[in-house]
């Protein structure tokens, strides 16, 4: 059996995630929605240390600006109440059909002005709610049809509405970073930034990129077929992980937000010895100190008792796994196998120092390569010990 979790495991859950009711593309609700306190006074409960919400999670689409107040109000007193940490909000740009060609790349420039302004107005909520993170997933930011955009323009006007946001965060002197959640697709045909690499192209383009960064999701990742744990590392190396959604995904199919380790568990494995152990060779590399945020579902075939245990299991198989990767690294055959890897000289720079291009290429070093040809790696056995931690 696993521990409980505690407020230093630093567990946050979106109240969209608890309170999706099932609805999809072909079915209605599955189980009853609660009030936004209801669902934050159970998480604390269970043991998280941290919610977030979409603004329209808490009050609903169109709101006066009293029942905005005054919902908000209430959430946040529960919330402190409970010891909750509102850790980051974010803003609904995606349900309402305003939005159904985008919030910040619309080509209606009308639906632009009341997406940004509807972002803004977002950022000051995150600031009043003390949040540190505030995202942004531009879900129907995209196209299904080639033929409907000018993606010069859409690229202009996406990094004009970031650059118009971060901007806003500076005046104001909110202590926020953004970050930029990736996908590749659903609910658009092809969703713009579809990767973490694609976001990190923009981020570096913008006027104000040094406040906006990401928040990579397992299986948006996984989606595009690529390798969330590797996707972390770039972003870590670049200093650019601002946030986590961890969820679980079973290969290429549509955004399933399952249960953390529910899809890919070998994969989460991996995810969870970077996150609590750090690079094996780099002991100095950033390391990402963040909210352990879970984006997930629980599945249309859950009632309520199934809400409350699936959302205790993301948290239990994160306490495993990093239970499984701390043993995995102390294991003295693990270190050993490593060494025989290569994983330590990876962190050797290839030029000594001072040496130069021209240095390098009139050197005489003795290298002898059929014999270099012939290394064995030894990757498959470190690997199976990895295995054997794991399930052994
Ligand atoms: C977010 C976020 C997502 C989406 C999705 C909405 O803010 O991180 O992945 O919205 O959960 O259903
Ligand atoms: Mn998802
Ligand atoms: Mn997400
Ligand atoms: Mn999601």
């Amino acid at each position: 059996m696993t521990r409980q979790p505690t407020k230093e495991d630093k567990f946050s859950f979106g109240l969209w995630t608890v309170g999706w009711t099932g609805i999809d593309p072909f079915g209605s609700a599955s189980r009853p929605a609660l009030d936004p306190w209801e669902y934050s006074d159970k998480l604390a409960e269970l043991g998280a240390w941290g919610i977030t919400f979409h603004d329209n999670d808490v009050f609903p689409f169109g709101s006066s600006d009293e029942d905005k107040t005054r919902i908000v109000t209430r959430l946040k007193d529960a919330a402190d109440q409970a010891g909750l940490v509102i850790e980051m909000v974010t803003t609904n740009t995606f349900t309402h059909p305003v939005f159904k060609d985008g919030g910040l790349t619309s080509n209606d420039r009308g639906v632009r002005r009341y997406g940004l302004r509807k972002v803004l107005q977002a950022v000051d909520l995150a600031a009043e709610m003390g949040a540190s993170t505030f995202v942004m997933w531009g879900g129907r930011e995209g196209a299904e049809y080639d033929s409907s955009k000018d993606l010069h323009a859409a690229m202009a006007r996406y990094k004009e509405g970031l650059d118009t946001v971060a901007g806003y965060i500076k005046s104001q002197g909110y202590d926020l970073r953004i970050g930029l959640e990736p996908k590749p697709n659903e609910p658009r045909g092809d969703i713009f930034l579809p990767t973490l690499g694609h976001a990190m192209a923009l981020i570096a383009d913008l006027e104000h990129g040094d406040i906006v960064g990401l928040n990579p999701e397992v299986g948006h990742e996984q989606m595009a077929n690529l390798n969330y744990t590797h996707g972390l590392a770039q972003a870590l190396f670049s200093g650019k992980l601002f946030h986590i959604d961890l969820n679980g995904q079973s290969g290429l199919k549509y955004d399933q937000d399952l249960v953390f380790g529910h899809g890919n568990l070998l994969s989460a494995f991996f995810t969870v010895d970077l996150l609590e152990n750090g690079f094996a060779a780099s002991p100095d590399a950033p390391r990402y100190t963040g909210p352990k945020h879970f984006d997930y579902k629980p599945s249309r075939t859950e009632y309520m008792d199934g809400v409350w245990e699936s959302a205790k299991a993301n948290m239990a198989t994160y306490l495993m796994l990093a239970d499984k990767a701390r043993a995995f690294r102390q294991d003295s055959r693990v270190q050993e196998a490593m060494t025989y890897s290569g994983i330590f000289e990876l962190a050797e720079p290839t030029l000594a120092a001072g040496e130069t291009a021209a240095d390098l290429l009139k050197g005489t070093d003795e290298f002898d390569v059929d014999k270099a040809a012939q290394r064995d790696y030894g990757f498959v056995k470190l690997h199976q010990l990895a295995i054997e931690h794991l399930i052994g």
